[in-house]
C-alpha cells in the first residue's frame, strides 16, 4: 500500500501558532507509543483503528443493529452535533488569511507595534460577511458587507470589525436588536430571506430617520458589490490613536482595494443569486488560489483632539462619517490576502472577532454604539461556540503569549502547570506581573468626565439628513438613476401603502428630486416631509465629496475579470490566442464557452477544450463577452438562443462586448432581438465591427475597456429586453 500524504492540518496547530501546551506535553510522550502516522489510518476520536466503515454491528446479517456498536454510536453522535448556531448577523461569510504591512512608522499617533516598522509582516485572518442572510443564503444580496480584521500583533490580537459602508443605521447600541429583527425574515412565515424589501423592515426604517444617510449607501451599488475584491472597508467608528506619550488623536480607519471599488446592477445581482450563490466567495477562493492575491491599503483620517468639535455634526455619531475633502486619506499601509484557509468550519465559522480586542496605542472614542459593541462580541460567543474557552480555538489564539490566571472552564485546551492560579502571589515568583504603559502595557485613555447618569441623546446627533444628501448630490448620473431604482424596487415589495409613504415623506428632506423620482416610480404622489422638519439643523457644505462616488475610483487593472469567449466548430483559434495572450498579461482569465462541453474543432482543424457548456453558465458570471469571428462558429451561435442572451444581457448589464471577423453577426444578432431601434448595440465598451482583425490596436481597446469595467452611461440600458 501506498502511504498517504500526511494532511498539513494534522497536527490541529495552526500554521504560524506555537502548538498548545496540552499539544506540547502530548508530543513529548508520542513518539513511543504511536502506531501509526497521523492521516494515515481511520479511527475513533479515541483513536482506535478503525477495521470497518461500511457496516454497523448486527446480530446476523439481515438483523438488528447492536445498541453495543460504540463505534456507530461515536460517529452519529458526532454528526448529530455538526451544526452551531449561526451567527445572530453576519452568518454568512468568507475568510482568508493574508498579511498586513506599514509603509512608514506611524510612531508620531501611536505606539501600536504592528504600526512601527515597515518590515514588520503582521498575520492576518479576514472575514467578509453580508449581514442579515443565514449561512446558505446568496452571496450579491443587497446588503451592507463586514469586512473583519484581525491582526495578530505581537502585542495581541487587534481586530477591525468594520464594514464596506462608513456609517450605520442607528447611533445608539439600544436600537440595534431593533433594527436585526426588522430586516431579519418577519417572524410569523420566516419570509424572506436575505432581502431588505418587505414590510418590517421599511416600517422600522421610516420611522427611525438616523437611518437615512446609511440607506442612501445601501440603496446605492455598494450594497451589491462585483467582488470582495473590489469593496472598500471602514472602521465606522472613531476610534483613538495614543501616542508613546499618551496623547491622544481620533483616528478613522479605512482599507482602499488596489483593484479599485466595482459594483453589479440589480438585475445582475438577483439573476447571480440563482446561478451561483457562491459568486462572491468563489471569486475570492479562486483569485487566491491562483496566486492573484487581493490588496487593499490601509488608510487613516486623523483628527486632533483639539479639533474635535470643529466639525457640522459628531465625531461620535456612527452614522456620519469625515468627508475626505475635510480630512484626506492618508495611506499607511498594505493588506495582501495571499493563503486560503484549510478548513471552513475551523477557521472561517469559528473565528470570534470583537471591537474590544484592542492593541496599546488605539483605544475607543465615546460613540455610544461602539460602547454597546463591547458587550455584545464575548456573550454571543458563548451561544454559538458554547465555551468561554473559544479564544482557545487555534484561529483565535494570538501568537503574542496568552498568561493569566484564568483556568478551567468547558473544553479548556491550554494545560497550565503548577499551583499558582492567583495574582499578587509569591509562590509563583509573582507571575505573571502587570506590565506598565512604558513596558507595554494597555492603559486606557484617561479621558477626564462628568456628567450626570441620564438617558438622552447628544443635540450634536440630530442632523440626519445633511450628509445623505452630501451622498446623493456627489454621485454620478447613473449612480443616482440606481439608488431611485433600488428605493423603487424595495418599497413596491412593502405592501402597506402608510410605509411607503412615510418614507418618500422622509426622503423629500434628503433631495426633492429624489423624493419625486421615487414617488413617481410608486405611483404616488410626494408626500407632506413630515411634521418637526424644519428644526432640524442642516447644512449643504461641503456640495460634493467625489471620494463617495464610485465613478471616481481607479479605472487601470483587468487583474481578477473574468472574460467569456464564445465559440463553436470553426471557431478562429488565432483570434482566440491573441485575446488569451492580452487577457493573461493583465492578469484576467478567459473561458471557451459553447453551445456544449467537449472539444470545437477550430477553422484550422484544431481541437480546442471548452471550459464551460452555454445551459450551464450565464453573461452574469462574467465580466466581459468576446465572439471571436469564423463563419460557422458565429452563425451556429447566432442560431443558439443561450448565445444571443448571453451577448443581450452583457450588453444591458453595461459590459464590454468585443467581436472579430464574423463574430460581429452573434453581436448583431442579439442587439436585433434585444429590440434595440437601429438593430445595433452601440455606445461605449461596444467593440463590435465586421472584418475587424485582432491586432494589437484591438486587444488594447478591449483590455482598456474591461479596465473600465462597466458601461453604465448607455442610453438605452433599461429598454433591453433581456
Ligand atoms: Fe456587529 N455583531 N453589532 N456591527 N458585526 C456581530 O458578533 C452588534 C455593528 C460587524 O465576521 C455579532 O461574532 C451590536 C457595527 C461585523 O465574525 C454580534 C451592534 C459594525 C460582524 C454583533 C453592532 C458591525 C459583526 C454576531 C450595535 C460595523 C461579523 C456574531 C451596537 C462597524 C464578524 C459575532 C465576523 C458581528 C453585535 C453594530 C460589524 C451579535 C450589538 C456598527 C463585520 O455580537
Amino acid at each position: 500500500m501506498t502511504k498517504p500524504k500526511t494532511p498539513t492540518a494534522a497536527s490541529g496547530n495552526r500554521t504560524g501558532l506555537d502548538p498548545s501546551p496540552a499539544d506540547a506535553n502530548r508530543s513529548e510522550q508520542a513518539a513511543s507509543v504511536l502506531a501509526q502516522e497521523p492521516g494515515e489510518t481511520l479511527t475513533t476520536n479515541q483513536g482506535l483503528r478503525i477495521s470497518d466503515n461500511q457496516n454497523s454491528l448486527r446480530a446476523g446479517a439481515r438483523g438488528p443493529t447492536l445498541l453495543e456498536d460504540h463505534i456507530l454510536r461515536e460517529k452519529i453522535m458526532h454528526f448529530d452535533h455538526e451544526r452551531i448556531p449561526e451567527r445572530v448577523v453576519h452568518a454568512r461569510g468568507a475568510g482568508a488569511h493574508g498579511v498586513f504591512e506599514v509603509y512608514e512608522s506611524m510612531r508620531k499617533f501611536t505606539k501600536a507595534g504592528f504600526l512601527q516598522n515597515p518590515k514588520m509582516k503582521t498575520p492576518v485572518f479576514v472575514r467578509f460577511s453580508t449581514v442579515a442572510g443565514s449561512r446558505g443564503s446568496a452571496d450579491t444580496a443587497r446588503d451592507v458587507r463586514g469586512f473583519s480584521v484581525r491582526f495578530y500583533t505581537g502585542e495581541g490580537n487587534f481586530d477591525l470589525v468594520g464594514n464596506n459602508i462608513p456609517v450605520f443605521f442607528i447611533q445608539d447600541a439600544i436600537k440595534f436588536p431593533d433594527l436585526i429583527h426588522s430586516v431579519k425574515p418577519e417572524p410569523h412565515n420566516e419570509i424572506p430571506q436575505a432581502s431588505s424589501a418587505h414590510d418590517t423592515f421599511w416600517d422600522f426604517i421610516s420611522l427611525v430617520p438616523e437611518t437615512t444617510h446609511v440607506l442612501m449607501w445601501v440603496m446605492s451599488d455598494r450594497a451589491i458589490p462585483r467582488s470582495l475584491q473590489t469593496m472598500e472597508g471602514f472602521g465606522v467608528h472613531t476610534f483613538r490613536f495614543i501616542d508613546e506619550a499618551g496623547k491622544s488623536s481620533f483616528v478613522k480607519f479605512h482599507w482602499k482595494p488596489v483593484l479599485g471599488v466595482h459594483s453589479l446592477v440589480w438585475d445582475e445581482a438577483v439573476k447571480l443569486a440563482g446561478k451561483d450563490a457562491d459568486y462572491h466567495r468563489r471569486d475570492l477562493w479562486e483569485a487566491i488560489d491562483q496566486g492573484l492575491h487581493p490588496e487593499w491599503e490601509f488608510g487613516v483620517q486623523i483628527v486632533p483632539e483639539k479639533d474635535e468639535h470643529k466639525f457640522d455634526f459628531d465625531l461620535l455619531d456612527a452614522t456620519k462619517l469625515i468627508p475626505e475633502s475635510l480630512v484626506p486619506v492618508q495611506i499607511i499601509g498594505k493588506m495582501t490576502l495571499n493563503r486560503n484557509t484549510d478548513n471552513y468550519f475551523a477557521e472561517t465559522e469559528q473565528v470570534a472577532f470583537h471591537p474590544g480586542h484592542l492593541v496599546p496605542g488605539i483605544d475607543f472614542s465615546n460613540d455610544p454604539l461602539l460602547q454597546g459593541r463591547l458587550f455584545s462580541y464575548t456573550d454571543t460567543q458563548l451561544s454559538r461556540l458554547g465555551s468561554a474557552n473559544f479564544h482557545e480555538i487555534p484561529i483565535n489564539r494570538p501568537l503574542a503569549a496568552v498568561d493569566n490566571n484564568q483556568r478551567d472552564g468547558q473544553m479548556r485546551q491550554t494545560l497550565v502547570k503548577g499551583r499558582v492560579s492567583y495574582e499578587p502571589n509569591s509562590l509563583g515568583g509573582g507571575c505573571p506581573m502587570q506590565r506598565p504603559w512604558e513596558q507595554g502595557g494597555f492603559v486606557t485613555h484617561p479621558q477626564a468626565m462628568e456628567g450626570e447618569k441620564i438617558r438622552v441623546r447628544s443635540e450634536s446627533f440630530a442632523d440626519h439628513f445633511s450628509q445623505a444628501a452630501l451622498f446623493w448630490r456627489s454621485q454620478a448620473k447613473w449612480e443616482q438613476d440606481h439608488i431611485v431604482a433600488a428605493f423603487c424596487f424595495e418599497l413596491a415589495k412593502v405592501t402597506v401603502a402608510a410605509v411607503r409613504e412615510r418614507m418618500v415623506s422622509t426622503l423629500t428632506q434628503v433631495d426633492t428630486a429624489l423624493a419625486q423620482r421615487v414617488a413617481d416610480g410608486l405611483g404616488m404622489a410626494v408626500p407632506k416631509p413630515p411634521a418637526g422638519a424644519k428644526g432640524v439643523p442642516r447644512t449643504d457644505k461641503p456640495a460634493r465629496d467625489p471620494a463617495l462616488s464610485m465613478a471616481n475610483g481607479r479605472k487601470d487593472s483587468i487583474v481578477g475579470r473574468k472574460v467569456a469567449v464564445l465559440v463553436a466548430d470553426g471557431v478562429d483559434g488565432a483570434a482566440i490566442d491573441a485575446v488569451r495572450k492580452a487577457l493573461h498579461a493583465g492578469g484576467a482569465a478567459m473561458k471557451l464557452i459553447a453551445p456544449r462541453l467537449g472539444e470545437v474543432k477550430n477553422k484550422a482543424g484544431k481541437m480546442i477544450k471548452v471550459d464551460h457548456s452555454l445551459p450551464t453558465v450565464g453573461s452574469v458570471l462574467f465580466d466581459s463577452v468576446f465572439v471571436p469571428g469564423g463563419k460557422a462558429s458565429a452563425e451556429a451561435l447566432s442560431a443558439d438562443a443561450n448565445a444571443v442572451l448571453f451577448v443581450k444581457e452583457a450588453y444591458k448589464h453595461g459590459k464590454t462586448i468585443a467581436s472579430s471577423d464574423e463574430g460581429a453577426t452573434l453581436i448583431a444578432k442579439a442587439a436585433r432581438s434585444a429590440g434595440t431601434p437601429d438593430g445595433e448595440f452601440q455606445g461605449p465598451g461596444v467593440i463590435a465591427a465586421s472584418g475587424k482583425a485582432v491586432n494589437d490596436v484591438f486587444t488594447k481597446s478591449l483590455v482598456a475597456a474591461i479596465a473600465n469595467h462597466r458601461f453604465a452611461e448607455r442610453p438605452d440600458l433599461d429598454s433591453i429586453v433581456a
